[in-house]
């Protein structure tokens, strides 16, 4: 059953309103005293399980923070700032949200001696070498949203080597299904379905040649619960399914599973867009036992039956 192994517990969602984080707060309301701290800025109430406590305030708010962080036992770190585009025109609020009020969840974490899983990006790693990437590969971020991340990433871990906390850093890559909205700033997929569904141009950036791995948010929950158990604390895991697509295949299996007459265009290539994307996930795989199960296919099937 989804999130048995964590019970009767105390567990604060950061962003537990948003797209990642209100289906953590799913899996888990079940059996333990969920939390969700959220400004709504992005995050949805409607998302929200009945059950859990809301906090509405924002995260970098230190009387805000402290009240969410009292008495708590385990933390799923979600809120962030999630535009990269947004990250490099205001890279100062990027930094105060991404990095900042994360400093001041790991602070209230030793307090209370709370275990703290946080949302890390494949973002870290800039352009790869080579794919696929492991968790030791250079890390060249190409926006302030990926160094920010990578801060992220380090601190988790230092709070492990320095103060004896249980942290674990989850290196999401491409995160796709239900709740991603197609916004400004939101994910190809939910932006493809749109566009198919409402038998408009599907817009390839460029050739179509880059390519991505497309997680599912069920798998990603997966490995959040196994985060939450784990012995293996202190560390970074790349989270994906190990194998990516072009993103010319994506918008044909996009078109093809909406039954769509969309034609697919090409448009200009996006500037500072990364050509290749494709986590090693082996080291999830052996010390999380965190094992993906949502195909592509499967997902995007059941996608648009929503
Ligand atoms: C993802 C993350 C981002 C960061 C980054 C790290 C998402 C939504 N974003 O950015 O937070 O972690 O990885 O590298 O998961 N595309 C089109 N047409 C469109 C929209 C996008 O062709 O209308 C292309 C885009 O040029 C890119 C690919 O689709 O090649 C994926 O774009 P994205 O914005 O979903 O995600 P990405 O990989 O840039």
């Amino acid at each position: 059953m989804p999130g048995s192994e964590v019970h009767d517990e105390t567990v604060l969602i950061t962003g537990g309103a948003g797209f990642i984080g209100s289906h953590i707060a799913d899996a888990l309301t079940e059996h333990n005293d969920i939390r969700i701290l959220d400004n709504f800025s992005t995050g949805s109430r409607e998302n929200v399980p009945a059950t859990a406590t809301t906090i509405e305030g924002d995260i970098r708010d230190e009387k805000t923070l402290a009240a969410a962080m009292d008495g708590v036992d385990l933390v799923f770190h979600q809120a962030a700032l999630v535009s990269v585009q947004q990250s490099v025109e205001q890279p100062e609020v990027s930094h105060a949200i991404n990095v900042e009020a994360t400093i001041e969840v790991l602070e209230h974490a030793r307090k209370e001696d709370a275990r703290v899983v946080a949302a890390s990006s494949a973002a870290i790693y800039g352009e790869p070498q080579t794919v696929p990437v492991t968790e030791s590969d250079p890390k060249t971020p190409t926006s302030p949203y990926g160094v920010d991340k990578l801060s992220l990433d380090h601190y988790l871990r230092l709070y492990h080597d320095l103060y004896d906390l249980e942290t674990v850093a989850l290196r999401y890559f491409n995160v796709y299904g239900p709740r991603q909205t197609a916004g400004d700033y939101s994910g190809v997929i939910s932006i493809f379905k749109e566009q198919a569904m409402n038998g408009d141009p599907i817009t390839v950036n460029g050739d179509g040649g880059q390519t991505r791995d497309f997680v599912h948010v069920d798998d990603i929950v997966h490995a959040n619960l196994r985060a939450a158990t784990t012995t293996h604390v202190g560390d970074a895991y790349n989270i994906g399914t190990g194998s990516s697509v072009t993103i010319q295949e994506l918008a044909e299996a996009i078109r093809d599973v909406t039954n769509s007459a969309s034609d697919i265009v090409h448009t200009d290539p996006r500037p500072g867009d990364i050509r290749h994307s494709c986590p090693d996930i082996t080291k999830a795989r052996e010390q999380l036992e965190y094992s993906p199960s949502v195909s592509l296919e499967d997902g995007l099937e059941t996608l648009v039956q929503l």
